[in-house]
């Protein structure tokens, strides 16, 4: 008789996993256009490569700007960078249809597996996109200074439930008369306990204390006492008709 009879194999064997090692952190970055998810995905490979085995997959509306972006800036080796093209709509695919997603995540882990850490980064969107914890374990949502200091009250399920959420480009905040600390105060009143951190691609404490909170979530994530939770859904809108592909004839997002 063979070691393991049939049905007493550690169940984790069914799926091809060794026992003890659960699969790769899924870490979802979100934000409105512009205000520096791609810069943090950069960030952080330039941090954690080293110690981590990691992947990538990026979202865009119509191209591949992110992927190239970032395999440009060599965080990487190129083909641990996938893209995926959305359309129209970036939050379908990290929300409602997250099948492309997390096709490519499991692509990745198939290909270069065991990883540590795959970040996902969303085509930008509103301030109402979030993930599905079914595609992220846990999410970074980013607003920046140069959007105003008043993005913080406008509120929305990430600025208000995403594990972390980043107040970025600090450094520019001089040039748009925004006051960091403010900003980070109302935050912090529309987050209830959960953390928010300031932070600028140019100063190094504030990029430590993003790779720590990356090192800490994933601390987390295999023992097992980390628990994705959903920020909340978006808030209903609808889509005008568009001329580039996946625009369609416009839809509804009840
Ligand atoms: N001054 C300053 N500029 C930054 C910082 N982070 C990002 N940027 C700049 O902001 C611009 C947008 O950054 P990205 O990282 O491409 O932003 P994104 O959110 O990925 O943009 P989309 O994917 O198009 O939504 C670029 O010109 C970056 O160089 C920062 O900390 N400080
Ligand atoms: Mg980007």
């Amino acid at each position: 008789m063979s070691e393991n009879a049939p049905g007493t194999q550690p169940l984790n064997q069914h799926f091809n996993e060794p026992l003890n090692q659960p699969r790769a952190l899924r870490l979802g970055v979100a934000g409105p256009v512009g205000t520096g998810k791609s810069s943090i995905l950069a960030t952080l490979c330039r941090a954690l490569a080293g110690e981590l085995s990691m992947a990538v997959v990026t979202n865009d509306i119509y191209t591949d700007e992110d992927a190239r972006f970032l395999r440009s800036a060599g965080v990487l080796p190129t083909e641990r960078i996938r893209a995926v093209e959305t359309g129209a709509c970036p939050h379908t695919a990290i929300r409602d249809d997250v099948s492309a997603n997390l096709d490519a995540v499991e692509d990745l882990e198939e290909a270069y597996g065991p990883l540590d850490l795959v970040l996902i980064e969303s085509g930008g969107d509103n301030l109402t996109a979030t993930f599905s914890p079914a595609l992220a374990d846990a999410q970074l949502f980013c607003i920046d200074v140069a959007g105003g200091g008043d993005v913080a009250r406008k509120g929305g399920p990430g600025i208000t439930g995403a594990d972390l959420l980043v107040i970025n480009k600090t450094d520019l905040a001089p040039h748009v008369e925004v006051d960091v600390a403010a900003m980070v105060a109302d935050a912090e009143a529309a987050r209830d306990g959960l953390r928010v951190l300031a932070l600028s691609k140019h100063d190094a404490a504030s990029v430590a204390e993003l790779a720590d909170w990356v090192r800490a979530l994933l601390v987390r994530h295999r023992s097992g006492t980390h628990v994705p939770t959903d920020p909340g859904p978006m808030a209903p809108h609808s889509h005008g008709p568009g001329p580039g592909p996946g625009d369609g004839e416009g839809h509804s997002h009840p």
